[in-house]
């Protein structure tokens, strides 16, 4: 139950009756959610959103996450996983390498590959990644390769996106991972990351990718140089894709971490932004189903709180990090399955152990 006076005090009480019979919210409607001095009013929306799409369910899953290479011609400026060819730390994983990594404990529900758009590797070596992978592991299920790689496969093989990603989910490719969206605006994306595919063009592959039938999550890097609007408008933009593929699996917002970077910033994400911003993404996102509140980059204790404001999903166990970790995330290399349960069971929650697109693998003991 919505307790409107608390939003009538806030003059929020329009929102709060849209929330509470499910009608779609603008990026104004978004703005005054940022807007508001009251927190918690935001999250308590955003947990009625999410309790009605899934009830005392909170997600976890049992994955890995590989990262292939981080050798990568596009240099995006907030990056500081990616070197140059030759560079001191740049490294490019084997095949067996890879397979090593996979293979390395109990089969994981999941596997996560990814890498930087590397300037030679063929496809042909991922369609070969992918059905090894399969052979040593065919229960779990491969999430791998955001849109702008798979940009950059087809500018390297000179063929169609469609043709690559018919040819990896041949190969094995169950889901994509939602890297790679940043920030869709032009003014933001030609600071940030010039090279890289444009936000048109990442929203054309994921759309491609879910007619070839691959589901996708989707991302949003926040806490750089864009502003509120730039935010909303891209979390517009996202639910008007879905609203004509229907393909986005989970949306995760990434809190931007600071360490190393080119763009000069130096002050990360406070709590409370991190909070709202996953609050205000669950009530935007109507027609997406699932938030992810990634223990990676916001911390344990902050990932856990999210869960009561508006996220469902925790991620996983991950194993080896690299992306936020080069950056500055102070979290640790991995969780066990039973410090995920905690988390969840810790805010009066029931944990579901599922699979990379979210259809639960057992009911949690
Ligand atoms: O695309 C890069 C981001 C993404 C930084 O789909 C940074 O389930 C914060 O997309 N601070 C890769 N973020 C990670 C990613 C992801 C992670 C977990 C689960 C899923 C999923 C997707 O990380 C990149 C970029 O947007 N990133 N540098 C940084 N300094
Ligand atoms: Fe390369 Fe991705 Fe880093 Fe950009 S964010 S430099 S595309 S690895």
């Amino acid at each position: 139950m919505i307790d409107i006076s608390w939003y009538e005090a806030l003059g929020l009480a329009d929102i709060a009756a849209k929330v509470a019979d499910g009608t779609r919210l603008s990026i104004e409607d978004g703005e005054r959610l940022f807007a508001c001095p009251d927190v918690t009013a935001v999250g308590a929306l955003a947990h009625h959103a999410r309790t009605r799409l899934h009830g005392d369910k909170a997600f976890y899953v049992i994955n890995r996450h590989i990262n292939y290479t981080n050798i990568c011609i596009n240099g995006c400026l907030f990056c500081a996983y990616s070197r140059e060819r030759g560079q001191e730390g740049a490294f490019r994983l084997s095949l067996d390498e890879i397979l090593a990594k996979a293979t390395e404990g109990p089969a994981p529900a999941e596997i996560h590959v990814v890498g930087g758009c590397h300037p030679e590797i063929p496809l042909a070596f991922f369609e070969e990644m992918l059905a090894a992978l399969k052979r040593a592991l065919p229960d779990t299920e491969l999430k791998c390769f955001t849109a702008v790689e798979i940009a950059h496969f087809a500018r390297l093989e000179g063929i169609a996106t469609s043709d690559v990603l018919a040819r990896l989910k041949r190969a094995g490719l169950a889901m994509m991972p939602g890297g790679g969206a940043e920030i869709f605006a032009p003014e933001v994306r030609t600071r940030i990351c010039p090279k890289k595919s444009t936000g048109e063009e990442w929203l054309r592959i994921a759309g491609e990718a879910h007619q070839t039938g691959i589901p996708t999550n989707c991302t949003m890097l926040y806490g750089h140089i864009e502003t509120v609007r730039h935010r909303l408008e891209h979390l517009d933009a996202l639910r008007r894709r879905q609203d004509e593929t229907g393909g986005f699996v989970c949306f995760i917002p990434l809190a931007f971490q600071v360490k190393n970077n080119l763009l000069g910033l130096s002050e990360g994400t406070t709590g409370v932004e991190d909070l709202r911003t996953i609050a205000v993404s669950r009530l935007m996102l109507d027609n997406i189903p699932h938030i992810k509140a990634y223990w990676i980059m916001l911390g344990v204790k902050l990932a856990q709180t999210a869960l009561l404001f508006g996220a469902d999903d925790l991620d996983g166990t991950v194993v080896e990090e690299k992306i936020g970790h080069m950056a500055g995330a102070d979290s640790a290399a991995a969780l066990s399955r039973g410090d995920l349960e905690a988390m969840i069971r810790g805010v009066g929650l029931t944990p579901v152990q599922r699979g990379a697109r979210f259809d639960a693998k057992e009911a949690a003991s």
